[in-house]
């Protein structure tokens, strides 16, 4: 089954390197872009803090994929700009055919997305033909328009737990740990695509338990694309955004916390008086113990939006059929959760 999986080449990490006399420059000048190209940044909760923050100082949004979707859905501003990954820039644009999204770096990837290339997938779902297709936000648009259904990590336990309920066997993909924490979680008959986020993979059960003993007062938190070993050892499993409001719900006084670095600007903003720690990725004597930072979203940084925002550089574009398929997938989902009551981001509900 579907042994035939792209390498994935990883690039390095290259946070962009400003001083504060840049970084003000630049704020003040994408500032006045935004207003002058009635333009919104909508940006990912794994990208800089530099990017989150003048998001949030200029009326954009900063969350989980699909909130970013749906806030960029709701927004007047006629140009989303899209600070994230591909697949990000891409449901944008499904849920706004009619918006201009660019993005500031359209070689940031995602490896759950790349692990599944869309002709592949298509293969894979016709020799299931008796399955239903529910596939990960991490997807692109034509892989999404060949599902029944998408779902992101807040919602896919419910989701394959209601079409468990009526009998259904899933096909999922990309990610094989979130489909097999979905699987244990539910019962599910599951077929899994074999992908994997690179980032998640990497955290270490031994490494988390030599730091839980060091902080035995912590909770520990994990993205359920991380391996079964590390989610065996959570007091909380979740989306980004339900790890952000498990900071702020639980009352410990200390986190160790498995998923993207990024998350800690929003996370600390969360619950100030906590203590946060990084899952460890790398095993005894690695050069970087804790270094859990996609290097796909660290290709977004303010010079990049600048520079999409005074060119028109790096628009997503979606083929209409596609999108049009795909969108049947994602609204499937917003149904679903509109109908149980379930709000899939933010703060204080799910
Ligand atoms: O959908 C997202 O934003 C991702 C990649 C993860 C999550 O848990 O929110």
């Amino acid at each position: 089954m579907n042994d035939t999986l792209p390498v994935i080449a990883i690039p390095p990490v290259v946070e962009e390197s400003l001083t504060d006399a840049e970084r003000a420059d630049l704020t003040a000048r994408i500032k006045a872009q935004l207003i002058a190209q009635d333009a919104v940044l909508v940006a990912h909760y794994y990208t800089s803090a530099d990017l989150q923050r003048l998001a949030e100082e200029t009326g954009g949004c900063v969350s989980d994929s699909l909130e970013m979707a749906r806030f960029g859905h709701a927004a007047k501003a006629k140009t989303l700009i899209v600070a994230g990954v591909r697949f990000m820039g891409e449901t944008a644009k499904i849920l706004s055919p009619e918006k201009r999204v660019l993005m500031p770096d359209l070689g940031a990837e995602c490896s759950l997305d790349l692990s599944c290339p869309a002709d592949k997938f298509a293969a894979f779902c016709d020799q299931h033909p008796e399955r239903t297709v529910v596939v990960y936000a991490n997807t692109s648009a034509a892989v999404k328009a060949r599902a029944d259904w998408m779902v992101t990590s807040s919602i896919a336990v419910r989701v394959v737990a209601h079409l468990h309920a009526q009998g259904k066997k899933i096909l999922w993909a990309p990610d094989r740990f979130l489909g097999d924490y979905v699987q244990r979680q539910t019962g599910a008959d599951m077929l899994l695509w074999q992908g994997a986020c690179v980032i998640h993979e990497r955290f270490k059960a031994d490494g988390i338990r030599a730091l839980h003993r060091q902080h035995p007062e912590a909770a520990i938190l994990v993205h359920p694309e991380s391996p079964f070993e590390v989610i065996a050892l959570a007091d909380r499993v979740g989306s980004t955004t339900q790890l952000i409001r498990a900071v702020t719900e639980m009352p410990n006084p200390t986190f160790i916390v498995a998923t993207d670095n990024g998350i800690f600007y929003k996370m600390q903003a969360a619950a100030p008086g906590k203590l946060l720690l990084e899952a460890p990725t790398g095993g005894v004597g690695a050069t970087c113990v804790s270094c859990a930072h996609c290097p796909w979203m660290a290709m977004n940084g303010l010079r990049k939006v600048l520079h999409a925002l005074e060119t028109g550089a790096n628009e997503i574009h979606i083929d209409p059929a596609t999108g049009q398929r795909a969108i049947h997938a994602i609204n499937r989902m917003l149904s679903f959760a509109g109908q149980t009551g379930i709000t899939l981001a933010g703060l204080s509900a799910d």
